[in-house]
């Protein structure tokens, strides 16, 4: 049973663009309430929504459209061939390929059930399988060759059915191998304030003592925690079935799981405290945007995310504040942002002759996007951001 802590209203689907067709037909919505299990601390939202209304040939997110991702996955793949020099690797959630391009196409086979995006994967020859992760894939896959590492980033806090999805990775997995899971860490989201780590397909938000509990059902074990940058913070989790572990437990997985009952992750009253957190945060960024469109400032979006759909939705924020968002995004271009209708449109350098204030949508890309708006920031271009508290940068 899970305690809910927070109510994000009601929203649509976060990768469901519009395009102008349907830009005024009703849209699906589902109310954005997170919980916690409080018996294996995992947080989760409340209400989900069928995995084939958001994950299908339509969906438009590609993992490759960032520098800063695709450095990740380049320097976790050479890792992965130092440390465990695997004959296979299956990863889960292949997208348009931007981790299983780094290994020999026979040596990896990726699971993608977004068709648009297996195709991209399978017409550059890597071994793809379009379809849900699950049990009997697994077995199909694996029939002759187990996997001596699994690899899944951003994607198994996707996915509803836990039982499942551990299941089918231990009938993949090899006696010996290495699952490697990687997602945004439930740490980090509640210290920055980023609420908008929730939305429909962030169905969980995982924390390394709530992934401990799921895993034991399962006789896996995480035997060593690194802690990433990417997506604003996130966990990178070494796991292994029990019986195969042979050393001994990394201490990261130690310090991590104190590093969060330190923070309160075991106490309910730091949900209580976040809930009231995102009041305030949406408060301020909405008092920072009225000041500004006040004095008759041009506010622009940059990058649209999947996250800025739980922002703009929950803040009420739409053309009223920002004119329109810039993404790179080939499948996002010309249309709109589910909910608030903000069009999208085709990437150019920021100008500061046209715009004046930038909403940061890919505040988990600061880095990357400041770096390459040096021009804009030096004659005076400012962005406004949500995290870790609203302001002006
Ligand atoms: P980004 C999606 O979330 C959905 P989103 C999903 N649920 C998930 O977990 C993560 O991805 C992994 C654009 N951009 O990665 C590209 C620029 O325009 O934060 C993207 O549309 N210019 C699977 O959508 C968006 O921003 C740039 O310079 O929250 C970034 O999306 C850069 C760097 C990005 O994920
Ligand atoms: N691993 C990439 C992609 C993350 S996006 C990255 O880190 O950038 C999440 C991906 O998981 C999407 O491409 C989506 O289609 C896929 N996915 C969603 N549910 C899935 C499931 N049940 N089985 C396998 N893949 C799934």
């Amino acid at each position: 049973m899970y305690k809910k802590f927070l109510d994000l209203g009601l929203q649509p689907l976060a990768n469901s663009y519009l395009n102008k067709k349907n830009l005024y037909k009703k849209e699906q919505s589902f109310k954005l309430e997170v919980g916690i299990d409080i018996k294996n601390f995992l947080v989760s939202i409340i209400n989900t929504v069928p995995k084939t209304k958001m994950f299908n040939q339509r969906y438009p997110y590609k993992s490759s459209t960032s520098k800063t991702m695709m450095l990740s996955f380049y320097e976790i793949s050479k890792k992965i061939k130092k440390r465990f020099n695997p004959n296979l690797v299956l990863e889960i959630g292949s997208n348009d390929g931007a981790f299983i391009k780094n290994f020999e196409r026979n040596k990896v086979i990726g699971v993608e059930p977004c068709k648009n995006l297996a195709n991209i994967t399978k017409k550059n020859n890597y071994k793809t399988f379009s379809e849900f992760w699950n049990c009997k894939l697994a077995k199909k896959i694996t029939m002759y060759k187990k996997a001596d590492v699994i690899y899944s980033a951003n994607t198994l806090s996707h996915i509803k059915d836990l039982n499942e999805i551990f299941k089918a990775i231990n009938i993949a997995l090899n006696k010996d191998g290495v699952l490697i899971i990687e997602d945004p860490s439930l740490l980090e989201c509640l210290k920055s304030v980023a609420y908008d780590q929730f939305y429909c397909e962030h169905i969980y938000v995982f924390s390394s003592l709530a992934l401990q509990n799921v895993l034991k059902k399962f006789n896996l074990k995480i035997f060593r925690i690194e802690n990433t940058s990417t997506h604003g913070g996130s966990n990178r989790y070494y796991i292994k079935k029990v019986f195969s572990i042979k050393n001994k437990i990394d201490q990261s997985v130690k310090k991590e799981i104190n590093k969060e009952i330190n923070f309160g992750l075991k106490k309910f009253s730091t949900y209580k405290k976040f809930k009231k957190k995102v009041a305030t945060s949406k408060s301020k960024l909405v008092t920072i945007m009225k000041k500004l469109k006040n004095k008759n400032f041009t506010i622009i979006g940059y990058g649209a995310t999947a996250k800025s759909c739980t922002v703009l939705n929950y803040c009420k924020i739409g053309t009223q504040f920002i004119d329109y968002f810039y993404d790179t995004t080939s499948n996002k271009i010309n249309k709109y942002l589910p909910g608030s209708k903000i069009k999208v449109k085709k990437y150019k350098t920021l100008s500061k002759k046209n715009i004046d204030y930038v909403y940061l949508g890919a505040w988990n890309f600061k880095k990357e996007i400041f770096k390459k708006e040096k021009k804009f920031i030096s004659m005076g271009g400012k962005f406004i951001t949500h995290v870790p508290y609203p302001k002006v940068i």
